[in-house]
């Protein structure tokens, strides 16, 4: 029987939606694209540009180096876009913004209206866009890029594989309610033994209570030792404790 979705709509606004052609076609995207889960909207900000010369920029205000984006094709790229989807919530790329998370893809994948992930290139869009139409400011982590791009897919990625009917899922991310918070436990495939190294016995020996509490352990170790910042976070079971001590 053939299924019929209500797509999450985002508008991605740009200077170069070309950068966005593969990855919107290609694997899981295009797949949710396809199936009618997601709508994507690209806008051309410069399409939207007063300036004969179709410039999108200008000299900063109080001098020094770079240029910044000019606000007036911005406005006008957001307007349409919001008319286009009527309503949406702005996100902006940027590192000043609040950094995110796992937490912050659910949010953005259950909300009910559509986004518009606003891109800056050269030193960042002129504040008064800020102040009069951007609803969050996300950071994908303390780096500079180029442009808001690559961060805006990072976004798309995170937010797609969340949406309900989104291949397969409700196996695979029900299942990360319960391991939320602490890195994934180590996976091997076949050969059983590769260039001399064996798959944990364990694994091989069909024992499902005994591989899962050996995976529990393997997440808590790795959490502990390579993120102590998320496993403070963490609240421990009496199983996670007595694996950790090794009574499990
Ligand atoms: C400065 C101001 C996002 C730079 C606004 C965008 C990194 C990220 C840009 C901007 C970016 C990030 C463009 N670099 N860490 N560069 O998420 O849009």
């Amino acid at each position: 029987m053939d299924v019929v979705y209500i797509p999450m709509k985002i508008a991605v606004l740009t200077i170069f939606p070309e950068i966005f052609d593969g990855f919107i076609s290609t694997s899981l995207m295009g797949k949710a694209v396809q199936d009618g889960l997601l709508d994507i909207q690209l806008v051309d900000i410069r399409n939207y540009t007063a300036d004969k010369h179709f410039k999108v920029d200008d000299v900063p205000y109080g001098g020094g180096a770079g240029m910044v984006m000019t606000p007036q094709p911005v406005e006008a790229a957001i307007k349409a876009a919001t008319e286009a989807s009527g309503g949406g919530y702005v996100i902006h790329l940027t590192p000043q913004g609040e950094l995110l998370t796992q937490k912050t893809l659910r949010e953005f994948a259950t909300m009910d209206k559509p986004l518009i992930l606003l891109n800056g290139r050269y030193e960042g869009i002129d504040e008064r866009i800020r102040e009069l139409y951007v609803h969050r400011e996300i950071s994908i982590g303390d780096y500079v890029l180029n442009g808001g791009e690559v961060a805006s897919m990072v976004l798309m990625e995170g937010v797609c594989r969340l949406l309900p009917n989104f291949m397969g899922n409700n196996e695979s991310i029900s299942d990360e309610s319960h391991t939320a918070g602490l890195l994934e436990y180590p996976h091997y495939t076949r050969p059983a033994e590769f260039n001399g190294l064996k798959v944990p016995e364990i694994l091989l020996s069909g024992h499902h209570e005994n591989i899962r509490k050996w995976r529990r352990k393997m997440s808590l170790l790795r959490t502990r030792e390579r993120r102590p910042d998320l496993f403070e976070q963490f609240s421990l079971t009496d199983e996670d404790r007595k694996l950790l001590k090794g009574l499990e």
